[in-house]
């Protein structure tokens, strides 16, 4: 990244686009630039185009995409694959167009197949058949990396793809249908709690493997390849261990202060058996996670009860 110039993030107020701009503006950074949905529809190609022309950022972090958990994947399919395809495609070449030196598109744990050894290297990407409940939104995804490279092939474009293990944090979705498991535990617990439940509903089998990393560490990595990383190739972002959806349930129980019992509902699917990515490449260029789970619980509860209540 150059000392001069502006920064734009795509998707500022989501999961992880929030994180960056904390990261960002806590080291004092003054360059950056947001734009809210309703004053740019990333979507619209137009709005897309004028925005670039006008605010000529130097570079660019991709955060912006339709996103969701198992169900909301599931059941929208054409909405995952259309929105984030226009979006990406849009933001891309709107991009290069505008003569952007660096821009990170932000990917995905979900491009890798259903069955890839794990920990999944960078090298699993495309030898295998995706997971069904959200390939919609991996292929979008696979997309999004084929383009960062088509256009530094072709234009000499310095875009990078990193790939972010299932992420969770301050300004997560907590819809109780829609988002990702950890959010929607935690609000269900809490509610069960508040409510003097003594039963809680969890999803599926409960045996899935999944990996956690906190969204503050996300932006760390993600600021840190924007100077140090300029490969074609993708990386990965994981904090190296997974556990079970059991696991994490009560994890999240004890979080909570929620004392009574687990119902498994597997009518609801379990999705991928197991996810954790091999974080070797990252490791060996110098950059750590920082937040344990158990840490990142707390904090993340604290962030909800301080903006949910
Ligand atoms: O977080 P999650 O929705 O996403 O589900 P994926 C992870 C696991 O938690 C699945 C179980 O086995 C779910 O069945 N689970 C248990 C629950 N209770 C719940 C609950 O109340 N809500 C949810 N959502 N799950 C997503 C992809 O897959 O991973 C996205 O669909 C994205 O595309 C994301 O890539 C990182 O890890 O299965």
């Amino acid at each position: 990244m150059q000392s001069v110039g502006s920064i734009y993030i795509a998707g500022h107020s989501g999961l992880a686009g929030s994180a960056i701009l904390r990261a960002l503006q806590s080291r004092g950074d003054s360059r950056i630039i947001v734009r809210t949905h309703q004053e740019l529809d990333l979507t619209d190609a137009r709005a897309v185009k004028d925005f670039f022309q006008h605010e000529r950022p130097e570079s660019v972090f991709l955060a912006a995409a339709k996103v969701g958990g198992i169900q909301a994947n599931n059941i929208l399919p054409a909405e995952f694959l259309r929105e984030n395809l226009l979006i990406q495609t849009h933001v891309l070449h709107e991009a290069w167009q505008a003569g952007v030196k660096k821009l990170l598109f932000m990917g995905s744990s979900c491009i890798y197949p259903k069955l890839a050894p794990q920990p999944i290297p960078e090298s699993a990407l495309l030898t295998g058949e995706l997971e069904p409940t959200n390939d919609a939104y991996a292929l979008a995804k696979i997309a999004g990396i084929q383009l960062c490279k088509a256009y530094r092939k072709q234009h000499g474009a310095n875009f990078i793809a990193v790939m972010p293990t299932n992420l969770y944090g301050s300004q997560d979705n907590f819809h109780p249908e829609h988002s990702h498991v950890l959010p929607a535990l935690m609000r269900r617990f809490h509610e069960a709690q508040r409510d003097g439940l003594q039963e809680v509903t969890v999803w599926g089998s409960g045996t899935p493997r999944r990996e956690f990393l906190h969204s503050d560490d996300l932006a760390s990595a993600c600021l840190f390849l924007m100077e140090h990383y300029d490969s074609p190739e993708i990386i990965n972002i994981g904090w190296g261990q997974d556990c079970t959806i059991r696991e994490l349930a009560e994890m999240i129980a004890e979080t909570v202060g929620f004392t009574g019992t687990l119902k498994w509902d597997d009518s609801r699917p379990d999705g991928t058996p197991r996810k954790v990515l091999d974080n070797r490449k990252l490791s060996n260029l110098g950059w750590e996670p920082k937040i344990s789970l158990q840490e990142g619980l707390k904090l993340t509860y604290q962030w909800y009860l301080e903006n949910h209540r």
